[in-house]
């Protein structure tokens, strides 16, 4: 598409706007000025279930309020409560209809839904061809889910009947025996019934024939009507993450259409969305490039200028510079966008930016204002991550120490819901559920949940050695004591936090390799309600080692009969090349612990050494298929290379460069690019490539390194990260792949209005722009001529508030205004743990980026991940080396 709208399409935009009403696009959505009606567009997850991102979906006004219509079997659905397969998926644009045919195999049930459009409203019908079965009477219903935290502080009408929406779930709820619940997927039960056989069944707050939601409220009014009645329920009496579900139960012993709605959005024909200015959320130095992005309603026209004021002393706004508009043009297809280049505006002080009226918070332009970035990540973040620990800060204690009775053999076939499962064997020494010992010390909660996921762990205490050999980061702000396991925030206690942290994820590592053999692929909760456990992980178990022998519940000295320890899956033992990212990490962290811990190191040491010789000849990719899947590097690679390089670095023993430098010098060469960097590919000015799936966010870059797909073809990572340590003749080869690299990198920046790579099909991109830029860094820190290091910073500043869907720096705390709500432990309280990266925006089907900041529950937008620490630290740093080079 060019980049300027033509003024017929401004004609043709113009013409929709005339209350024609809703009408099917070119991807199948009802759409009319300000109004999205989605049928499906985007699906249920196999894996995840109800992510609240499925079925028929209201975006209204530029936000997303609406999702989960469907025949559902439960009043208030739960993440993992069944939903339908979809069998038929019929568009009439004659009629403007689309008819879906569902089925829920269990029960042997066909219901069929129609949507169709009716002005600027919108029907939603039920039809039946045989009467609901026995079994689903007076639990099929027609449901669809408004956002709370959208209607928080608005009101309802019902009947006429004026409520105040809860602002907080009290409604009545009654207990129901199991034998009358509608089971989970996989046999879940995401309830502790405490043994008594029954479940929570809630009741509606409120009944009647026509509601209308935020009648006050022009951007929220939603009115919903139906002769068969309608109820209105708090899911968040069962799950925090809960909607307000309106729901009619179909009728028992009819066929036919059995269930009529309207749903009446608030449509206006003048309705544009405000301007969306992007730009850095921490600000600016007088020197870099200063460019902030605007994301424009396709129907406004785009101005010719902006300006920027600097704020006094006193209040006073002074006009710094009228800046003209650049228009990109339209990106994924429902928003325009225009780029506003200040980088003359040199002059320190505070500013902000105004278009059409839309003024942005102030924010500083300064030499200093890179500096320091990463210190709520390092000092606050990470440690509240860090298991098996006490947390305090202040007058606070995050949690107490978690999870001291880790834990217990997987039992062969067990199935978790978080991915993991162990095969026939357990391949270890132990029996099922027998307790691993020594295994409650050191290693990080994975993410928002608290499973210690083993490449991260792993990845992690590697980059913590890297980033200490070649930053140097001194920083010592947190105090950290293994002998008491307790931790104490914003308090020195002499020894580098860097060099605590590497020696927490050692101390895990070495206790896995030392007790079960190898370091499991994880120790992760083994019932559903253990897992989504909110709050403080000192109260996920019991803390008391199982014991077989005792009753549920009972206790006796050091043990109790409720199996609420952790499982330990071993699976990955009976694979050679998943130890090589160990040995890298245990290798790279002997050389920095040596001067604090000897006898660490060298224990470390000496467990590399073993599990190098144990599996090196069995970890060889050619003769082992299964290298491709954990701990090894992935992407058809040889995990042995990156440990080899470790094992030299560490003992300076020529055996080790002689493995692995023709096999980097190998690297060069193009490949094949592989399927994880297609994400890159996801959308591009022309729109939505259909089907393109970026990997679950919690398997993606787990394997200790980032970046080591090779975009384009070509893969420098390793080349460049050992390049000063190799001969001329290995810089000459690296020097000649260089410009080839250098070129992807650019070219993925090059196609999107941000100047940045944006991804994010079923997880947020922000951890792939975290790993081009700091490729990009890489490269400008050995060959500042090769490429220019604006693009590092672009990067950041994508991730400080220069983005699209709203200007809130992704990185929480850090930065003017940042997000309010992120998908921590803490969730529930919506709020964030401070220096978090949230993974970003949501490309959701078609044409839609979200990233919400009142409701924290999509993980695949708000969940912070611990495995990008170092990265954080590190681009933080290279944005201080690269400013204070821009100034020079
Ligand atoms: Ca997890
Ligand atoms: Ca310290
Ligand atoms: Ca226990």
């Amino acid at each position: 598409m060019k980049r300027t709208l033509t003024l017929l399409s401004l004609l043709l935009l113009g013409a929709a706007a005339s209350a024609q009403g809703l009408r099917l696009n070119e991807f199948e959505v009802f759409e009319e000025n300000g109004i999205s009606v989605l049928v499906y567009s985007n699906q249920y997850n196999g894996m995840f279930c109800d992510e609240k991102t499925a079925g028929v979906e209201l975006i209204q006004h530029g936000e997303r309020i609406v999702t989960g219509g469907g025949i559902r079997l439960m009043d208030t659905p739960e993440q993992w409560d069944i939903y339908p397969d979809i069998l038929r998926r019929d568009l009439d644009r004659s009629r403007q209809s689309i008819d879906m045919t569902f089925e829920y195999p269990d029960y042997a049930f066909r219901p069929r839904i129609v949507v169709a459009a009716k002005g600027t409203a919108f029907t939603l019908s039920v039809y039946l061809d045989e009467p609901i079965p026995a079994k689903l009477e007076g639990k099929a219903g027609l449901n669809l889910e408004f956002f709370p935290a959208s209607y928080h502080g608005k009101t309802v009408y019902v009947d006429g009947k004026s409520l105040i929406l809860p602002n907080y779930p009290a409604g009545d709820t009654q207990m129901r025996p199991v034998s009358e619940k509608i089971p989970q997927f996989f046999g879940l039960s995401t309830f502790d019934d405490r043994g008594r056989g029954e479940f929570i069944d809630p009741e509606p707050f409120a009944v009647g024939k026509r509601l209308v939601m935020a009648p006050e409220d022009d951007d929220l009014r939603v009115a919903v009507s139906s002769e068969q009645g309608i109820c209105l329920f708090d899911g968040r009496n069962l799950a925090q993450n809960g909607t307000f579900v309106l729901r009619t139960l179909l009728p028992a012993g009819k066929t036919g259409k059995v269930v009529e709605w309207t749903v009446q959005p608030a449509y206006d024909p003048d309705w544009v969305r405000q301007p969306n200015i992007g730009f850095s959320q921490v600000g600016y130095t007088p020197a870099q490039k200063k460019v902030a992005v605007l994301e424009l309603d396709r129907r406004d026209p785009v101005a010719a200028t902006a300006r920027i004021w600097r704020i006094a002393e006193d209040g006073f706004r002074q006009l710094a510079k009228e800046v003209p508009v650049t228009e990109w043009g339209v990106y994924n297809h429902r928003y325009n966008y225009a780029r506003v280049d200040f980088s003359d505006v040199r002059e320190p002080g505070l500013y902000c930016i105004e278009y059409k009226g839309t003024r942005t918070n102030p924010f500083p332009i300064d030499a200093n204002v890179y500096a320091g970035t990463w210190y709520p990540t390092m000092d606050v973040w990470l440690p509240v991550q860090m298991d098996h620990m006490e947390v305090n800060e202040g007058y606070r204690i995050w949690h107490g120490r978690s999870h001291m009775d880790d834990a217990l053999q997987a039992p062969p076939g067990y199935e978790q819901m978080d991915g993991y499962r162990q095969g026939p064997e357990t391949n270890t020494k132990y029996k099922a559920y027998e307790h691993i010992p020594n295994l409650a010390v050191g290693a990080w909660y994975d993410a928002g949940d608290f499973d210690i996921q083993s490449g991260t762990v792993i990845g992690l205490t590697q980059q913590f050695a890297t980033l200490w050999e070649e930053f140097r980061p001194e920083r010592d702000q947190t105090y950290i004591d293994q002998k008491t396991q307790f931790v104490d925030i914003h308090r020195p206690d002499g020894v580098p936090d860097v060099i605590q942290q590497c020696e927490h994820g050692v101390l895990n590592i070495n206790a896995q390799v030392e007790n079960i053999g190898f370091v499991a692929q994880g120790i992760v909760q083994g019932t559903m309600h253990q897992y989504h456990h909110l709050g403080d992980a000192s109260t996920i178990t019991d803390n008391f080692v199982y014991d077989a022998s005792l009753a549920p519940y009972e206790q006796r000295g050091l043990f109790t009969g409720t199996r609420d320890d952790r499982f330990a899956f071993t699976t990955n033992g009976a694979n050679p090349a998943g130890q090589m990212s160990t040995i890298a990490a245990l290798a790279a962290a002997a050389r920095v612990l040596k001067p604090y811990n000897p006898e660490l190191a060298e224990r470390s040491l000496k467990n590399a050494v073993k599990l190098w010789e144990e599996n090196f000849e069995a970890a060889d990719p050619a003769r082992n298929a299964a290298g491709m899947g954990f701990g090894g590097f992935g992407m058809g690679g040889d995990g042995r290379i990156s440990a080899a390089i470790e094992l030299w670095r560490t003992t300076g023993e020529k055996k080790y460069r002689d493995f692995f430098e023709p096999k980097v010098l190998a690297q060069l060469k193009p490949v094949e690019m592989p399927q994880t960097a297609r994400a890159w590919t996801g959308i591009g000015r022309q729109g939505v490539a259909r089907g393109v799936e970026v990997p679950q966010g919690e398997a993606i870059g787990s394997t200790g390194g980032w970046g080591r797909m090779g975009f384009g073809g070509v893969n420098l990572t390793t080349a460049l990260s050992i390049y000063k340590e190799m001969d001329a003749s290995f810089q000459a080869q690296v020097r000649e792949a260089l410009p080839a690299y250098v070129e992807s990198l650019k070219a993925q920046a090059e196609t999107t209005p941000y100047g940045v790579p944006i991804s994010g099909r079923s997880w947020g991109g922000n951890e792939q722009i975290l790993g081009w830029a700091l490729n990009c860094y890489n490269v400008w820190r050995l060959f500042p001529d090769a490429i220019d290091p604006e693009l590092v910073l672009d990067g950041l500043n994508y991730l400080y508030g220069c983005h699209p869907y709203s200007n809130v720096s992704f990185i929480t705390a850090v930065g003017a205004k940042t997000k309010k709500v992120a998908y921590g432990n803490n969730r529930a309280d919506y709020t964030v743990i401070p220096g978090g990266l949230a993974p970003g925006l949501l490309l959701m089907a078609p044409d839609y980026m979200e990233n919400k900041d009142d409701y924290p529950f999509h993980w695949g937008e708000n969940e912070c991940c611990t495995r990008n620490v170092v990265q954080l630290v590190t681009i933080a740093l290279a944005a201080e080396e690269i400013t204070a080079a821009l100034a020079r």
